[in-house]
């Protein structure tokens, strides 16, 4: 008996808007994944509401770090994601190197919708590729990958071959296994995905919602996360984040609640513990 895997996710607590930890807690406790949060911020409400107070939290991290280490602790995976500073990259780069055996999630938030979020610097932008270049798995949604690769943000569809070159592309820098979210594709919302070790490629296609809710790029990849510590195969982990983040979309739609809200997952988060197998996804 092992008991649960245990995640170290280096990201902001944001007290409104259900973004970051606020969602990565509950939805990878709901898996039976121990998150360990490495707070790089505190801010009152997540940056789409404008107006907000934050609390850099840059010099804590390094500090965290040392006291895991001292403990001995061994994390299963490390997951990054909304970061502060261009010198939390360094800290993170720092915790993927302390603990070589695990899984090194790299969710390089940095903007959606074709913009970057205030707080993103060019500097920040650029330095987070260091990051995705160490990193095991990378889960950026379009405009980030565009910002990856020094891409404009492409306006209207995209097709398949398009998609296929861009994961490889991103892969070469380094991740063995690229997903992209919110890619608009085949009449709807595409996931698409890479595997590299096993040239593998694939897709999920969601029905397309007219909002953008904040914090769904964090349930997509903590419920992947969740799906491939617990055994999944990459598409069936795609299958299982793309299909409880579309039905939770669906239902916060359903109930008109303004998109800095966030996603209304908390009706929901019974279904994560459910074994079911899934086959919706397609090779791309
Ligand atoms: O969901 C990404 C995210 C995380 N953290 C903060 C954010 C955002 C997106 O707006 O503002 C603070």
């Amino acid at each position: 008996m092992t008991g649960p895997k245990k995640v170290a996710a280096i990201h902001d607590i944001s007290g409104v808007g259900r973004c970051s930890l606020t969602v990565i807690i509950p939805v990878l406790s709901a898996m039976g994944v121990q998150v360990c949060p490495v707070p790089t911020a505190v801010l009152s409400a997540h940056t789409g509401y404008g107006e907000f107070v934050m609390r850099d939290l840059t010099d804590y991290i390094p500090q965290a770090l040392d006291h895991y280490k001292r403990l001995g602790l061994k994390f299963d995976c490390i997951y990054s994601g909304f970061l502060a500073s261009t010198q939390q990259i360094d800290h993170c780069l720092d915790f993927f190197a302390s603990f070589p055996a695990a899984l090194k999630v790299v969710d390089p938030v940095m903007g959606d919708n074709g913009k970057s979020y205030p707080t993103y610097t060019s500097e920040l932008c650029t330095r987070m590729s260091e990051l995705a270049a160490v990193a095991d798995i990378i889960t950026p949604n379009l405009t980030e990958a565009a910002i990856l690769l020094g891409e404009k943000f492409p306006e209207g569809t995209l097709d398949a071959s398009t998609m296929r070159s861009w994961l490889v592309r991103l892969s070469q820098k380094g991740p063995g296994i690229v997903v992209i979210t919110s890619v608009p594709m085949n009449g709807g919302i595409c996931t698409v995905g890479y595997d590299k070790k096993r040239n593998s490629f694939w897709k999920l296609t969601d029905e397309y919602v007219p909002i953008s809710y904040s914090g769904s790029g964090d349930m997509f990849t903590s419920v992947l996360i969740g799906g491939l510590l617990g055994g999944d195969s990459l598409p069936i982990a795609m299958n299982r984040a793309s299909s409880f983040t579309q039905s939770t979309i669906k239902t916060t739609y359903s109930y008109g609640t303004h998109w800095t809200d966030g996603i209304m997952f908390e009706p929901h988060l019974h279904r994560l513990r459910s074994d079911r197998e899934l086959s919706d996804y397609t090779a791309l």
